[in-house]
């Protein structure tokens, strides 16, 4: 992607980014995305990652980095009062956070413990709904709130299970805070991206036989990539999409409308 050649969309626009782990991370695709059409960055990351996303934050040039473990509401509430001190309002925000238990991630769906249900639906979804409530005071008209689904949300995927679940409830969390913040102008946005080898992907079983049947069977014929994913970021953060709330936009090659 010759991102250079892109507008200069997001001038003048502030994006706080939760969800990078590393390079692999579709967090980074996006962040440089939006980076590129001109968006000053800042991030949060999960604290035992710092040595990994410091760097990275700093090549983007954040003026915000700040630990946050998603499941802590002190975290969330220190993270958004450093976005309140240093930009006062902001316009974009970027949800790519997910975890289940791996033991969850493999075996039958009907062994889920409470425990593991709950801690996949917190951090993957309810964590969506804390940062939005946090941040829609803090955002300018025509905010955008971007979320990161999969299609399990909607069909059986061998092994996905509770994080299935977890994605539904993200998927609907993005319905209800779009009717919510709508009416204060912000746009709340889930894409649901086709597979690709990240931290959180790589070590799932099967995960390149994946990649394969879904590049064999999807109408474009291979695999999305990073940058598909970082530029429909791009277009949802953007008033390029400034009538379009409340969707899953599939980045997928199509696979998702496939019957045969
Ligand atoms: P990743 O491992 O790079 O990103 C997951 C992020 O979640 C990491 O940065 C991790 O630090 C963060 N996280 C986990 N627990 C957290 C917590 N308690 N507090 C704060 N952050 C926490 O993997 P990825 O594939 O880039 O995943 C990003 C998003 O994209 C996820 O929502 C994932 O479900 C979604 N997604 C991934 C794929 C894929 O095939 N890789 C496909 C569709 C959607
Ligand atoms: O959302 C995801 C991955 C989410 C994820 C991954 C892990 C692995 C490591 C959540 N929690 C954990 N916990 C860990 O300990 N994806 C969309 C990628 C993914 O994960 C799968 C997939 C696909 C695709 C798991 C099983 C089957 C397919």
């Amino acid at each position: 992607m010759d991102l250079s050649k892109m507008g200069k969309f997001l001038e003048g626009k502030k994006a706080l980014i939760f969800g990078v782990a590393n390079e692999r991370s579709i967090a980074w695709s996006i962040s440089k995305a939006l980076s590129e059409a001109g968006a000053t960055m800042g991030f949060t990351y999960v604290p035992a990652l710092e040595s990994r996303v410091r760097p990275l934050a700093e090549q983007l040039n954040a003026e915000i980095i700040e630990p946050c473990d998603v499941t802590s509401d002190e975290d969330l509430d220190k993270s958004f009062k450093a976005v309140e001190d240093k930009w006062g309002k902001f316009d974009i925000l970027v949800h790519a956070v997910a975890f289940a238990n791996r033991e969850d991630l493999e075996g039958r769906f009907v062994d889920t413990s409470r425990e593991g249900w709950r801690i996949a639906l917190e951090i993957s979804a309810y964590s969506l709904v804390a940062m939005a409530k946090r941040a829609a005071p803090l955002m300018n008209e025509n905010g955008s709130i971007i979320a990161m689904s999969y299609y399990g949300a909607e069909k059986v995927i061998p092994n996905y299970n509770v994080m299935g679940v977890a994605k539904s409830a993200l998927e609907s969390s993005v319905r209800y805070l779009a009717a919510d913040l709508g009416v204060e102008g912000i746009r709340v946005n889930a894409i649901s991206a086709g597979p690709i080898k990240t931290l959180a992907s790589s070590g799932i079983a099967g995960f390149k036989k994946m990649l394969g049947y879904v590049a064999d069977r999807a109408p474009l014929r291979r695999n999305v990539t990073q940058e598909d994913v970082g530029l429909n970021a791009l277009y949802l953060a953007s008033d390029l999409a400034s009538g379009v709330t409340g969707e899953v936009i599939y980045v997928d090659s199509g696979y998702n409308i496939t019957g045969m």
